[in-house]
């Protein structure tokens, strides 16, 4: 008896002190394993005398469950141990910044299509694209412009050798055919807007062949010129986070709306400098107008139904006007220095909730 508890003891202790799962897996083998200390003592039972086999054998018994349990209990706390150990030595600081720091630089033109897209979301609406490569029918013919118009020549247009039906592909002028192919597409009401790359052959201080624009339009059932209005001074409001800033709208011609407006915000001029929002000068900004008769009809709209409006502005200088870039040309130059200067960090894209510019 002496010997089964002194047995006991140093099991257990041996137990408590195993540092690893080899050192517990060693100490189960040498207690409970084919030839351990409590399985040979087991097996011996049948040597000593019946009156002390049943209660060595009680012992015994309790001695190895109780040390199954022991050896379990401190499987799970060295499990844990080695647990909490390992995420001590993988912890990472998620909040660091990333190393090397990112140099590549988002170019103005798309942080402001983006601030663009922003804000036209949050009044609903959607963004639609469509080829830069168009055809003589979306990019002219259905928005008013037949073959004879003048606004033809105006529009400087680039065009692609002849296919075999003898139709000449052409760069699109203006996004108009990108509103063209959503209306076709699917019934109206529509509220989108169409930001993209468009080609006219024109190059000196104020024009590059290629540049961008972003048109819009609305068609529904009891769209108005007030809505026009709202809609444009609310995004002149947000995209320059000015809050009183004036807008004027005077009367144009663009052969795809009627009536059609130009678009002015107010400005003060100093010199070659302009400060938005002040003083009592004029800086148009976009064309707009109520979406003509003629161009619902190409698209199979009856005008007696659906109607609404229209507007165009040129990204590239909105871009330049907001952020004080001073040349146009420098924009589409493959020059890093100058991305290092006006471009954008790849976290900082906007959004209304953040305040857009910063
Ligand atoms: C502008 C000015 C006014 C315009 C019209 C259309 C369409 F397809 F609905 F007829 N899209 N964009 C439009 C109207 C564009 O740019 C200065």
């Amino acid at each position: 008896m002496e010997d089964l508890e002194a047995l006991e003891r140093d099991l257990l202790a041996a137990v408590a002190g195993a540092e690893d799962r080899d050192a517990l897996e060693a100490v189960r083998v040498l207690a409970l394993g084919k030839k351990g200390e409590i399985t040979s003592r087991l097996k011996g039972l049948a040597e000593i005398s019946p009156d002390a086999r049943k209660a060595t054998a009680q012992i015994l018994n309790r001695l190895k469950d109780r040390l199954g349990q022991e050896i379990a209990t401190r499987a799970e706390a060295l499990a844990e141990t080695a647990l909490s150990a390992r995420l001590a030595a993988e912890k990472i600081d998620v909040t660091l910044p990333a190393r090397p720091e990112a140099e590549g630089r988002i170019h103005p033109v798309s942080h402001v299509v983006e601030e663009i897209v922003e804000i036209f979301a949050a009044m609903g609406f959607v963004v639609a694209q469509g080829p830069d490569i168009e055809d003589d029918f979306h990019n002219f013919t259905a928005l008013n412009i037949p073959p004879e118009h003048p606004a033809r020549q105006m529009h400087d247009t680039f065009y692609l050798p002849a296919q075999a039906d003898g139709r000449r592909p052409l760069l699109r002028t203006h996004t108009s055919p990108v509103q063209i192919r959503s209306m076709q597409a699917a019934p109206p009401p529509y509220r989108l807007i169409a930001p993209g790359r468009t080609f006219r052959c024109d190059s000196d201080q104020t024009h590059t062949p290629m540049f961008h624009q972003v048109e819009g339009l609305v068609i529904a059932r009891d769209i108005h010129m007030g809505h026009l209005k709202g809609v444009l001074r609310d995004f002149a409001r947000a995209f320059f986070e000015i809050d009183g800033l004036k807008m004027r709208f005077r009367p144009s011609y663009f052969p795809f709306t009627e009536p059609s407006a130009e678009v002015d915000i107010g400005c003060r001029r100093r010199g070659d400098e302009i400060k938005i929002g002040e003083g009592d000068d004029w800086l148009e900004i976009a064309g707009c107008g109520m979406v003509h008769p003629k161009v619902l009809r190409h698209v199979g709209l009856d005008p007696d139904e659906w109607q609404g409006f229209a507007f165009g502005m040129g990204i590239d200088r909105v871009a330049m006007l907001k952020y004080g870039i001073p040349d146009l040309r420098d924009m589409f130059e493959p020059d890093l220095q100058w991305l290092q200067k006006f471009g954008f960090r790849p976290y900082d894209a906007p959004s209304l909730g953040r305040g857009l510019g910063r």
